[in-house]
């Protein structure tokens, strides 16, 4: 049954979660309305959809006087200001779960595509370079060791997939994850120096931003890779293409920058360096099964039910 409840879509979502929103509720997208029309949507509106991505500030949220819930479709909410949500009463709701083995999927991609230059490889090829000679030598991952920096849902799972690799996992996280069968190791820059590559998978935010900087790419090695699919604010981009230029580092994979969608171009065609376009959750069957939670949210706050996934105040 369609609700008179007005929803505020404010950042790209799915066509199809857009469509069910719209035949279910009343849906207005803040990017097609001009000043009037998005002063008009924002004071009926009860629900705002935005994603992984979006910047959800205190200065944002205040323009909507009746605001309930904030439904985020994406399990990373550091562009939403919880906590000026939840001062107001307005709950936050994210699609934890469903993405985790994509991401995880897309991490050892990117640590096997770095590692033995698969996207160089086919740089080669396509330049004529094969019938020269063969491609260079490239480094090992069987067998390596491997640090994973948060050990959340996502870290878990690239670990259970690490090992099917025998890689030798060791982690960091803020304490020791009871009954994991890995090596846990207190802090970042330790972990980086102990390991052949160092997969970054912790939340994003200011507690995280520049957790790896020109300290931790020098204890990573010049024999070091680093993946990143969490965050691209958990690097500090500029050290990290300093770190690449000198040879501190042996190379890295990243799915996320800290100006997205800009990739600076000192980070383009490096043997050595695989970027890929924000898209470790982006497979047809993940999209569907978030689009579906962020959905069940919204139907679960407007039929006065718990939500599926709330966001807890700390
Ligand atoms: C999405 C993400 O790309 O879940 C997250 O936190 O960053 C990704 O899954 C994003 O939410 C969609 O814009």
């Amino acid at each position: 049954d369609k609700t008179e409840a007005k929803v505020v879509k404010a950042a790209f979502l799915p066509p199809a979660l857009a469509k069910r929103l719209d035949e279910t509720c009343t849906l207005a997208d803040w990017d097609l309305l001009n000043e009037t029309e998005r002063k008009a949507a924002a004071e009926d509106a009860r629900v705002l959809a935005v994603n992984g991505e979006s910047i959800v500030t205190a200065e944002f949220i205040a323009q909507f006087p009746k605001l309930e819930l904030i439904a985020d479709f994406g399990v990373g909410y550091d562009g939403i200001d919880v906590a000026a949500a939840h001062a107001r009463g307005i709950a936050v709701s994210n699609t934890p779960g469903v993405l985790t083995d994509d991401v995880a999927d897309m991490a050892m991609g990117l640590l096997l595509a770095t590692s033995r230059q698969i996207v160089e490889a086919q740089r080669f090829i396509e330049r004529g370079d094969w019938a020269k000679g063969g491609f260079t030598w490239t480094k090992k991952v069987s067998g390596g060791k491997l640090g994973i920096a948060g050990m959340g849902r996502i870290g878990q799972a690239i670990a259970r997939r690490a090992a099917g690799f025998e890689m030798e996992i060791s982690y960091t996280d803020r304490q020791a994850i009871p009954g994991l069968p890995y090596t846990f190791v207190g802090d970042l820059a330790t972990l980086a120096a102990e390991v052949d590559f160092l997969i970054m998978c912790v939340n994003g935010g200011e507690k995280t931003r520049a957790l790896v900087d020109a300290e931790i790419l020098k204890a990573l090695g010049p024999e070091g890779i680093l993946i990143n699919i969490a965050r691209g604010t958990v690097i500090d981009e500029t050290a990290l293409i300093a770190a690449l230029d000198a040879g501190i580092i042996a190379g890295a994979g990243l799915d996320v920058f800290e100006c997205e969608p800009d990739v600076p171009s000192a980070l383009h065609g490096r043997p050595n360096v695989v970027v890929t376009p924000h898209m470790a959750s982006a497979t047809h069957a993940t999209r569907k099964a978030m689009g579906d939670l962020v959905f069940e949210n919204i139907a679960a706050h407007f039929s006065g039910q718990p939500l599926k996934n709330p966001v807890n105040p700390y």
